[in-house]
């Protein structure tokens, strides 16, 4: 038996992260994966994990510690743990959808949550929102405990950004993830203060429907997973806060499926499989080197053009839905991407995530081709300005000026964020895509 000292592993450049969850106490038995404590950036919520089975000895870390990158987490006495032990519990590091990129705070902007361990959905973030640099961190002030007693969530940044404006976190209603206090939330309650309480036509609305659902019917009750708790609430902020507009359109993907199916004979041996949006994601950074206003996120009154191109992918995984990233799929073959697709889509499936897996997307794609449909909406990944929805490609009559001949035709979904991209460029953008993919030596121009 060996005595394993658990350290926070490599968490990108963040310093001085608060723990927000204990999971574990001294006696416990774990399996290898099992989560130990949740530590929370403020872009992400992520576990450390067990790095093998066996029975914690000592734990080295409270609720409202501060943790960097070596940081001493527990010790672990290493052995075989007992099948029942922490089995259920989801493996870390975990990124739900949250948003990467915080919005910035005076604007509404949503922030996208969990996707990174920064996950799809973080607050906003802004001037010293860096844990490290932000006084008062996890303790919260006494005042601004709730009724219940449980004091309010919120990051060092927002607590800082509160105490200026004098609010009290206490009044504020979080609608982060776990009702987690964003920037925004304190800023509405400012406004909402200032103009009397007066509230606007948009959301005022009504509470939700209680239904004794079983009066009508047998039910059963199962608790959202940790991942769809991450991501709902950066979902909702981001269909609430970004005018979204969907932009249909098609490419003719006959003759790259022809090249595709060549492809994959050829590679047949080394176990790469190419699926359509490998070169789905090829097409789209030619397009977004033509239209470089996509490739963006909103800051304030400026639109911040990325000149990289990091694009996530949603990925269906037992667990919910996750959103690695694939980065810098500019500098990149369609070989390459297929590989690393595979290798990221198994990560996910894995609940293997890391932070670094989930980061710095600058354009997402949503497929769901492999499983039908001809058109969504997908939801953008703020603070992305648009995201592309792929649905089932299908063979269909097409006239080609003098007769209908059976083409491939492939569906394509752009939802963009109006405030920023508007028609005409959305549909410049899709007929640009459709373009390439109808043709790929475009993506050479
Ligand atoms: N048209 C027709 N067939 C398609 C297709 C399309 N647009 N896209 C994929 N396919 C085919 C593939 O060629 C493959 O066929 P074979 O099994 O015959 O080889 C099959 O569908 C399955 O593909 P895949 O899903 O394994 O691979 P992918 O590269 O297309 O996608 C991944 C990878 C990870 C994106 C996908 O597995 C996934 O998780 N999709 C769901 C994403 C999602 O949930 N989006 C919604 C988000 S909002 O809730």
């Amino acid at each position: 038996m060996s005595t394993l000292d658990v350290k926070v592993p490599g968490i990108g450049d963040f310093k001085d992260v608060p723990v927000i969850e204990v999971h574990v106490k001294p006696g416990d038995t774990v399996n290898a994966e099992d989560p130990l404590v949740t530590i929370e950036s403020e872009k992400a919520t992520f576990d450390v994990p067990a790095p093998a089975a066996g029975t914690i000895r000592e734990v080295k870390l409270k609720v409202g510690d501060k943790v960097s990158e070596g940081t001493s987490v527990a010790t672990i006495e290493a052995g075989e743990a007992p099948a029942s032990a922490k089995a259920a519990k989801p493996a870390a590091p975990s990124p739900a959808p949250a948003a990467e990129e915080e919005p910035s705070p005076p604007r509404a902007a949503p922030a996208r949550a969990a996707a990174e361990p920064e996950a799809p959905a973080p607050p906003a973030s802004g001037e010293g929102a860096s844990p490290a640099s932000a006084p008062a961190a996890a303790e919260p002030a006494p005042e601004a405990r709730r009724a219940g007693g449980a004091p309010p969530h919120a990051s060092p940044s927002v607590r800082k950004f509160a105490r200026e404006l004098g609010v009290d976190l206490g009044t504020v209603t979080g609608s982060g993830p776990k009702g987690r206090i964003l920037q925004d939330d304190v800023q509405r309650t400012v406004k909402e203060a200032m103009t009397g309480g007066a509230r606007g036509p948009g959301l005022s609305l009504l509470p939700w429907p209680k239904v004794d659902f079983e009066k009508f019917g047998p039910v059963e009750r199962r608790p959202l997973g940790r991942i769809q708790k991450l991501s709902g609430p950066n979902l909702q902020r981001n269909w609430v806060t970004i005018p979204h507009v969907t932009q249909h359109d098609e490419a003719d993907v006959t003759d790259l499926e022809d090249f595709r199916q060549a492809l994959n004979r050829e590679h047949a041996k080394d176990g790469v499989k190419v699926t359509i949006l490998a070169f789905v994601m090829k097409a789209c950074v030619a397009a977004l080197k033509v239209h470089p206003e996509l490739n963006a996120s909103l800051d304030g009154d400026a639109l911040v053009l990325k000149r990289y191109f990091h694009l996530g992918f949603a990925a269906d995984t037992p667990n919910g839905l996750v959103v690695p990233v694939l980065r810098d799929a500019d500098r990149k073959g369609v070989l390459d991407i297929a590989r690393e697709l595979g290798v990221l889509a198994a990560k996910a499936r894995d609940g293997k995530l890391g932070p670094a897996d989930v980061q710095g997307g600058t354009f997402s794609i949503s497929s769901l081709g492999g499983i039908g449909g001809t058109a969504f909406t997908p939801i953008i990944n703020a603070p992305e300005v648009a995201i592309l929805g792929v649905s089932r490609s299908a063979t269909r009559p097409v006239w080609n000026g003098e007769a209908f001949a059976p083409r491939l035709v492939l569906p394509l979904s752009l939802s963009y964020d109006h405030r920023v991209v508007d028609g005409a460029l959305a549909a410049r953008f899709t007929t640009t895509l459709s373009g390439i993919l109808g043709d790929m030596r475009r993506a050479m121009l």
